[in-house]
């Protein structure tokens, strides 16, 4: 009798666990590492990932409030922030690494620059470390900002730093600059495009597409925040380190199209909206 009694709450511990333990790997995604905040060694250096919303508002289907792919004429137009991430050299990262849930309120001084360079470019709501739902914001301080000790403290340094950061380091100024536009017909070599970031900052960024589109752009920092090469690509397979880049060498910087009915109907009433000819 006793014995069953026991039994019982272990049998429901260990569902719990293995819940639990199943949310927590799909916010880390595949590379993290486990999320036993005592095992989880200090981070190698600093990724500022950015995203382009000419790519990633493609895959937009339907409109809410609180993708910026919806605004329309006001939707970002350049480069915007996904995230700062603490990475390792071996490609892997720490993720979830402390109990510090994602508090807005502390960041209410920094809402304009969040609302401009960082927004959410996807209508569903992001998976935070302690098994709830909450805003992009929430996700990327909850799995990234909180192993970034000790270099970062606390949530609102977090924010601050990574605007900071983008601020400085201008990437879509560098490739106008370059003579790299947005354009749904023009391709670029992709070399061309990472000559021109490490002219910029004497750094080799890491990108990501998605067919031939430039998806992603990342910048690496040491942890002083002077720039450094990414580890280009680096993933651990089977225990080996290995390198792989998911784009071709020629690459297109799509321009924004609003989602809408269909591609065609939504990039003349772009065209119209924004008085181009
Ligand atoms: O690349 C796909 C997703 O993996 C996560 N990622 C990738 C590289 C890295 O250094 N760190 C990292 O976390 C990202 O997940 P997210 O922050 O979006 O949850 C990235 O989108």
């Amino acid at each position: 009798m006793a014995a069953s009694l026991c039994a019982q709450p272990l049998v429901l511990l260990s569902l719990q666990f293995a819940a639990a333990a199943a949310m927590i790997a799909a916010v880390m995604g595949s590379n993290s590492m486990p999320v036993n905040m005592n095992e989880q060694r200090e981070f190698d250096y600093f990724a500022l990932a950015l995203q382009w919303p000419g790519t990633v508002c493609r895959r937009t289907r339907h409109c809410c409030s609180s993708n910026a792919c919806c605004r329309r004429s006001n939707a970002p137009t350049e480069f915007t922030i996904h995230g700062l991430w603490p990475d390792y050299n071996d490609g892997t990262w720490p993720a979830c690494c402390t109990r510090s849930s994602f508090d807005e309120r502390k960041i209410s001084t920094l809402r304009d620059g969040l609302d401009s360079y960082w927004p959410s470019l996807s209508c569903g709501s992001s998976s935070t470390c302690h098994g709830g739902k909450g805003l992009f914001w929430a996700h990327e301080w909850e799995k990234h900002g909180t192993c970034s000790h000790p270099v970062i403290q606390d949530e609102y340094s977090y924010f601050l730093t990574v605007l900071n950061l983008y601020l400085k380091y201008n990437v879509t100024q560098v490739l106008n600059e370059a003579g790299y536009f947005p354009s749904n017909t023009e391709k670029y070599p992709l070399g061309g495009i990472v000559s021109a970031i490490e002219n910029a900052f004497h750094a080799t960024p890491l990108l990501v597409c998605s067919k031939d589109s430039v998806e992603e752009l990342r910048l690496c920092f040491y942890k002083d925040f002077e720039p450094r090469d990414c580890a280009l690509g680096s993933i651990i397979q089977n225990g080996m380190i290995s390198s792989k880049s998911s784009c071709p060498r020629y690459v297109k910087l799509p321009a924004y199209v609003p989602p809408g009915v269909g591609h065609v109907e939504a990039a003349l009433s772009w065209i119209s909206d924004n008085g181009i000819a």
